[in-house]
């Protein structure tokens, strides 16, 4: 069994396994290569033998536990037939639409779509490299996504939540994602994906009064359809004030925190696998520091089910070496 199913299962591992957040990117030289030639990122993603190449790549390099598909949350907008764009220095930026349009999304044509992305999978899932690892697959949570495809751009500066307020708008979007997700959900696993991750990035949006209709209900609705699949999936809702209640009520097989969340509060309230935490801007600083700040988090989770990765997505300025440290310390402590 693989190092993060025996964590899953709850089982005692020697060591804790390990993968992070946008392992494969812009920090790897031999990432950049390939960037440099090929500016635009969705055909990057679409492109079944570069993204193949692009999710190892890490994997050769510093021997994760996992690798996790090279793609985008924004793949499923695309799939719909929302122009989805990346502007350099700015992030993406999606297109007008049409509801009536996008409420006309036949499976066949999104399948048709999103294929290299499950081809990708399947190669990947095939490699020599993986050899009985996982292969992680993952979609954006529903209100993640809808904050983009409403928002038309990273709601990080500008966020218009006017759209909220159209009862209609909002009501058959989730119901249009919520189908479309499940459909991409059960291609990934169909083709070797062994773990899925909701990533709902921008959880922490939502003020407590809506959780329910935007966070719980929603994801709850993918949860348990990817268990029905009998894979274990894991969520990640960022920077939520409360990951006790969400755990409560979500109930995902493992639950990613964010680095904002304190590690000492997080072991006494929650019981089930633990995944991530460490601030990702640690990695841009010295290896004494490294070094703290991954042994407070080894230290803490020493006997709780724990997946060692960050509280958020490796960051573009980081060392290799820095990775290399860390992953080699993770290794040896047990
Ligand atoms: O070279 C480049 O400019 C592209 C940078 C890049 C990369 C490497 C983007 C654009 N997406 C990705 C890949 C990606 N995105 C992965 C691949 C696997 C890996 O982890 O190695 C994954 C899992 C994602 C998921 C993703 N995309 C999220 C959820 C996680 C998170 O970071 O919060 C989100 C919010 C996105 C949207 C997105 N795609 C890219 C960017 C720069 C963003 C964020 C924009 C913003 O700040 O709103």
């Amino acid at each position: 069994m693989s190092p993060i199913k025996e964590c899953i299962l709850n089982k005692k591992t020697k060591t804790k396994p390990m993968w992070l957040m946008r392992q494969a990117g812009r920090y790897l030289p031999e990432f950049r290569e390939i960037r440099k030639v090929n500016p635009n990122f969705i055909n990057l993603c679409l492109n079944e033998n570069l993204s193949t190449e692009i999710t190892l790549q890490p994997i050769e390099r510093f021997q994760f536990d996992a690798a996790i598909i090279f793609s985008d949350i924004l793949m499923l907008p695309y799939g719909l037939g929302q122009k989805v764009e990346f502007k350099k220095n700015i992030g993406p930026i999606l297109s007008n639409f049409n509801l009536k349009d996008l409420l006309k999304t036949q499976e066949n044509d999104f399948n048709k779509k999103l294929l290299p992305i499950y081809n990708a999978i399947k190669k990947v899932s095939k490699s020599q490299i993986i050899n009985g690892k996982d292969v992680i697959g993952f979609v954006g949570a529903p209100w993640t996504l809808l904050v983009y495809m409403l928002n038309k751009e990273s709601p990080k500066k500008n966020f218009n939540n006017d759209y909220l307020k159209d009862d209609y708008l909002i009501n058959e979007l989730l119901k249009l994602i919520d189908k479309f997700l499940k459909i991409h959900i059960k291609n990934q696993v169909d083709n070797g994906a062994t773990i899925i991750q909701i990533f709902d990035s921008w959880a922490g949006l939502v003020d407590k009064n809506s959780l329910s209709k935007y966070i719980y209900t929603p994801t709850i609705s993918l949860v348990n359809f990817t268990k029905s699949l009998g894979v274990p999936v894991i969520c990640f809702p960022r920077n939520i004030d409360d990951y006790k209640e969400y755990v409560k009520i979500v109930k995902p097989d493992v639950i990613n925190i964010d680095y904002i969340t304190d590690p000492k509060k997080i072991i006494n309230e929650i019981d089930i696998p633990i995944q991530g935490g460490m601030d990702p801007t640690i990695l841009l600083s010295d290896k004494e520091n490294i070094k703290k700040e991954a042994l407070l988090y080894l230290n803490i989770f020493k006997d709780h089910p724990y997946i060692f990765n960050l509280g958020h997505g490796v960051l573009p300025k980081t060392e290799p070496s820095n990775v290399e440290f860390l992953t080699k310390l993770v290794k040896d402590f047990s």
